[in-house]
Parts: structure tokens; sequence; C-alpha cells
């Protein structure tokens, strides 16, 4: 079994219920097992300011699948969910999920870069992924603690839990 951390990140269309509709995704999908999903946190945008505030989050979860067959089943959940309909066109996309850790594995393939290329210096990615697991480390062995240490928060506030669990 591989353990993989993931990113999820909407600020378009109801940014939580997209998130919600992920996890259920994620949940009922055959080859993904033992999943543990961080609190929702409202973050300010990193990039353009002129953009909605976005909703993240950080799962965990068991799976046999290798790294490319994973992006595959979670480029087809963006596809199915993470795209809304604006009036004859397709709307931007609300629904980004990123491998952020795959064991404890360095890839660099035309595909693929994981650990997540910004895992480090985003805010709404490493307070989550800390809220899981206080102990996790990188690959390289920095404890993932010690870059939280020297990364402003930046407004992220976690959202109530009551509003997770909407389906
Ligand atoms: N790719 C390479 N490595 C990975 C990986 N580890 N996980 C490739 C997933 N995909 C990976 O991704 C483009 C290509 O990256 C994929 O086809 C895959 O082969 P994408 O999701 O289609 O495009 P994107 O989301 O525009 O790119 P990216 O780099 O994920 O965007 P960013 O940099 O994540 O920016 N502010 C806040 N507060 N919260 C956010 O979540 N997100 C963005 C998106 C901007 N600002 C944000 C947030
Ligand atoms: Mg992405």
């Amino acid at each position: 079994m591989n353990t993989v951390y993931i990113g999820l990140g909407a600020n378009l269309y109801e940014p939580q219920a997209q998130l919600n509709k992920a996890v259920e995704a994620l949940l009922n999908h055959p080859d993904i097992k033992d999943m543990t999903v961080s609190s929702f946190y409202a973050s300010k945008p990193m990039g353009p300011q002129d953009q909605p505030d976005y909703v993240n989050a950080v799962a965990k979860f068991s799976t046999m699948l290798e790294p490319e067959p994973l992006l595959d089943q979670l480029q087809l959940i963006e596809q199915q969910q993470g795209r809304v309909r604006k009036e004859e066109r397709w709307g931007p996309r609300t629904l980004d999920l990123d491998i952020l850790l795959f064991n404890e594995a360095i890839i660099d393939s035309p595909r693929l870069t994981i650990p997540h290329y910004g895992l480090c210096d985003r805010e709404f990615v490493v307070f989550p992924m800390l809220e899981i697991d206080s102990k996790l480390c990188l690959p390289n062995g920095t404890a993932l603690s010690d870059i939280a240490a020297n990364l402003p928060r930046n407004g992220l506030t976690t959202l109530p839990v009551t509003q997770n669990k909407e389906t």
C-alpha cells in the first residue's frame, strides 16, 4: 500500500461544496482506503488577488495505485466535479487536486513533480498536513513543523466543522 497526501482547493461556485463533493468521490473510490481529511480552511489567494478567497484542505489515504494512475483518477474527479458550466462555455476550473506526497518518493517526470513544487511555500498546504500528522517529514528528512515555524499563516482560518459535513 502507498501512503499519499493530496491537496484540495477551490475558489468558485460554493467552494466548500466543491470540496465536499471531491471528498465524497474519494471516499467512494474503490482504490482509495483509510482516508483522513483535515479541517477545511479559508485562505487568501496565492497569486492574483482579484479572485475570491479559497477553501483548502488536505487528505491522507492508502492506495495500491501508482503515481500516474492516481493522477489520472484525481484528474477524472476534477473533470467530473471541478468544472462548472457558465452560460455556454466551460467556466474556470473550480477544483484542484494536487499530489503532495507519495510515500517517500521523489518524482520528476513530465506529468508529475513529487513532492509538489509549492508544498513548502503554501500555508494552506503545510498547516492542514500538520493537522493530520504533526510529526510528518518530507522525503529529504525535513520536519514539516520546522517549515511551518517560518511560514506566515497569511490569514488562514479553520472553517466550522459543521459546514465540512454538508454533502
Ligand atoms: N503536475 C505535476 N506535478 C503534479 C502533482 N504533484 N500533482 C502536473 C498534480 N499535478 C501535477 O495541473 C497542471 C499539471 O501539473 C497537471 O496536468 C499535472 O500533470 P493543473 O491542476 O491542471 O493546473 P493548475 O492547478 O493551474 O496548476 P497548479 O500548479 O496545480 O496550480 P497552483 O500552482 O496550485 O495554483 N491560492 C490559495 N489560497 N489556495 C489554492 O489552492 N491554488 C492556485 C492554483 C492558485 N492560488 C491558490 C490556490
Ligand atoms: Mg493542480
